[in-house]
């Protein structure tokens, strides 16, 4: 692999259109995060560089919804990304903003270099424009029934019941959201980035030149190139963007994922700009000596392995990514974060939650990383690393080390004497700590990664357990010396070892045992605490966390579960009534009334509830599958409705003689039906 003499980092520039969630810093952000502190920690030359996007049409939606501009949107969200991110410790260089006067200038310059040079090409075609709003229609402006699922309220691009991409002309009944109005066909003239242009050289670059990539992303960008690339729209008629730079152009601006990565380019201007010691931001984009690392999450592959590398390369003076670790997606309790829904674990209401544990989510969400696959975050989980890996094993080591060392000798490090064989096993198996982590860390394998660094005080652990440095006191302080000697090493190498996942602890750590200076190359050292240094009174590290809390994030999440099935349900209309029948058929149905005398749960089935019901003619056992929706004791001594001629069926080795008829609601819940006055077990329903 080149040597490159300094490296550039990004992370997904996020809309600023709504808070963060979990998937966010699971896709791009702690990975850049970790990445980037650990090239710093091995003092390699590094901007990390981040920042709202800020224009778009969810935006604009977003706005119009709210009754507020755009502006005010990007504003509110921009400042509450910013304090999210560093509530979580996203140690970014710059968080800048494609609003920013810097942005706007750079962008517009760049598309005009490739206007002048030739490089788009320019097309007049037919788009839905809403005749009363008097303008076109973004996609997501237009709703409209899907061709295929007839979901009728499919978006313009894509319908989000099924799935699948659409374009607006795919619609059936297409409406604009705007006026509610009928859109109407009408040309507009866009510039189009021929990407067919760019194909053989992307074909070259990728297929053959980055075959490092991740499996993921490499797989993406071929089926992409398989496909065949068709120029892409670089314009769009809106209002809210930055103008193209055209005379004869007014009312259209950059489409957004035109400027939003130039974004990149324009915060590490702003930031070297403000700093220049950090160099020119030109030489940051420009030397060939500069290796650029795109992070990002799966639906953003395209744009930053295609796209914006055609851009770059039909602009002709920037370097191109060199890697682009993208993840795949994290699931939240088996079912697809959706903002929408409210189905999300909200980062900065969890930093209000869970105060000073921002490294706990960084541990779990790296520890489920979705590096290779969609990957699912459970509460469950979470509490359970918390409570068995960081607290039991990280914290239970270093809490132990340091406090014998209080007890033994007022926590001053003692002095190392002679090694036993099984001391110099011990630290054999953590000598390769340091290669082992650099291998995976410097492949994007931060799940591993993190693993290797618990290996670490799993290593600990073991060695205080079987040493037993407490019973020995009473009998070789010598041999205790060396002990803790040895394991207040192995406690300074966590600390710089986690740095990277859990900077928060790590420096709390390194304040309790007084590790003043640490760099990467100490990794691996048996001296990093000399003999005699004096250490502060030990705190925990970390902290059980209680089923209470996190019994209250699931009931936050069923409760927004039950709302949106309610919203779900209030939206359905009732099912369509089926075919009409004749009344002899109907006469076929024998339907009773019976007395509920007994109702018990069956053993392993969830849904299902045994009845014993007085039919009036001597008793029959019905199963119905309601538990869900009652206690078996409420049903006992009402009078319900059944179908008594239904064929019995057996359902878990029982005979079920009829079926107990009940009311579906929309949203699949059920109730079952009863006579209004008390009538004889028996009594025929006609
Ligand atoms: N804002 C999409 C996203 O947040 C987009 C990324 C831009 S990166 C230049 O997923
Ligand atoms: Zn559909």
């Amino acid at each position: 692999m080149k040597e490159y003499k300094r490296t550039l980092v990004t992370a997904a520039l996020p809309y600023a259109n709504g808070p963060l969630h979990i998937g966010h810093l699971a896709g791009a952000y702690i990975p850049s995060d970790i990445y980037v502190r650990y090239l710093r920690l091995k003092k390699k030359e590094v901007l990390f560089i981040g920042g709202s996007d800020e224009h778009g049409v969810p935006i604009t939606i977003r706005a119009k919804k709210e009754g507020v501009t755009p502006k005010d949107v990007i504003d509110r969200f921009h400042y509450q990304m910013k304090e999210t991110f560093k509530g979580m410790g996203i140690s970014y260089d710059i968080y800048g903003r494609t609003s920013s006067e810097t942005h706007e200038k750079l962008a517009s310059d760049f598309f005009r270099k490739l206007y002048d040079n030739g490089k788009f090409i320019q097309k007049t075609s037919e788009q839905y424009y809403d005749p009363e709003a008097k303008m076109f229609l973004a996609d997501r402006y237009i709703t409209g029934e899907c061709p295929h699922c007839h979901n009728e309220k499919a978006y313009g691009d894509q319908c989000e019941k099924c799935g699948t991409s659409l374009s607006p002309t795919d619609l059936i009944n297409p409406v604009s959201t705007v006026t509610g109005c009928k859109p109407v066909m009408k040309e507009t003239t866009h510039w189009y980035l021929p990407l067919e242009q760019y194909q053989e050289w992307l074909e070259k670059w990728i297929l053959e030149g980055h075959k490092e990539w991740r499996p993921n992303v490499y797989g993406q960008c071929k089926s992409w190139l398989d496909m065949g690339l068709q120029p892409r729209a670089v314009s769009r008629d809106l209002d809210w963007g930055i103008p193209v730079p055209v005379e004869g152009a007014e009312g259209k601006v950059l489409y957004v994922w035109f400027d939003a990565p130039i974004g990149y380019i324009s915060n590490t201007k702003e930031l070297c700009d403000a700093h220049p010691e950090k160099g020119s931001w030109e030489t940051w984009w420009k030397d060939q000596d500069t290796r650029l690392v795109h992070f990002i999450g799966k639906d953003n592959i395209v744009f930053h392995c295609i796209v914006f590398p055609s851009m770059l390369k039909a602009e002709g003076s920037y370097i191109l990514p060199d890697n682009v670790p993208s993840n795949e997606f994290l699931n939240l309790e088996d079912d697809k974060i959706s903002t929408s829904r409210n189905w999300a674990v909200w980062v900065h209401e969890y930093l209000e939650d869970f105060p000073g544990k921002a490294d706990v989510m960084r541990y779990v969400l790296t520890a489920n990383a979705p590096e290779t696959k969609d990957n699912n975050f459970t509460w469950k989980d979470f509490q359970a690393r918390n409570n068995n890996e960081l607290v039991a094993v990280y914290g239970n080591f270093v809490n132990r080390a340091l406090v014998l060392t209080q007890k033994y000798f007022n926590g001053s490090v003692p002095e190392r004497g002679e090694l036993t064989d099984y001391d110099n096993e011990t630290l054999k198996e953590f000598a390769d700590v340091k290669q082992n982590l650099e291998n995976l860390l410097e492949n994007f394998k931060f799940r591993e990664a993190q693993k290797e660094a618990m290996n670490l005080a799993r290593i600990g652990n073991k060695y205080l357990a079987d040493t037993e440095p407490w019973k020995l006191a009473k009998t070789d302080m010598k041999r205790v010396e060396t002990i803790l000697n040895i394991a207040l090493q192995l406690v300074a190498n966590l600390a710089i070892a986690f740095e990277p996942f859990l900077p928060f602890s790590s420096e709390k750590l390194r304040g309790m045992i007084g590790l003043e200076t640490f760099d990467w190359n100490q990794l691996g050292s048996i001296d990093l605490l000399a003999a005699g240094h004096v250490m502060a009174k030990p705190e925990l590290l970390f902290e059980k966390i209680e089923d209470d809390a996190i019994e209250a994030q699931i009931q936050k999440l069923l409760k927004s579960k039950e709302e949106n099935e309610k919203k779900a349900a209030a939206e359905k209309p009732a099912n369509p009534i089926k075919a009409n029948i004749e009344f002899p058929e109907f006469e076929k149905l024998d339907i009773r009334v019976g007395t509920v005398l007994e109702c018990q749960k069956v053993p392993k089935a969830d849904k299902l509830l045994q009845f014993k019901i007085d039919d009036g003619l001597g008793g029959r056992t019905i199963l119905s599958g309601i538990a869900a929706y009652y206690k078996p004791e409420e049903l006992v001594g009402k009078q319900v409705c059944f179908i008594a001629n239904l064929a019995p069926r057996k359902i878990r080795g029982i005979e079920s003689q009829g079926m107990i008829l009940s009311a579906l609601d929309a949203d699949g819940k059920l109730a079952v039906t009863t006579v209004e006055k008390q009538v004889k077990p028996g009594s025929e329903v006609c």
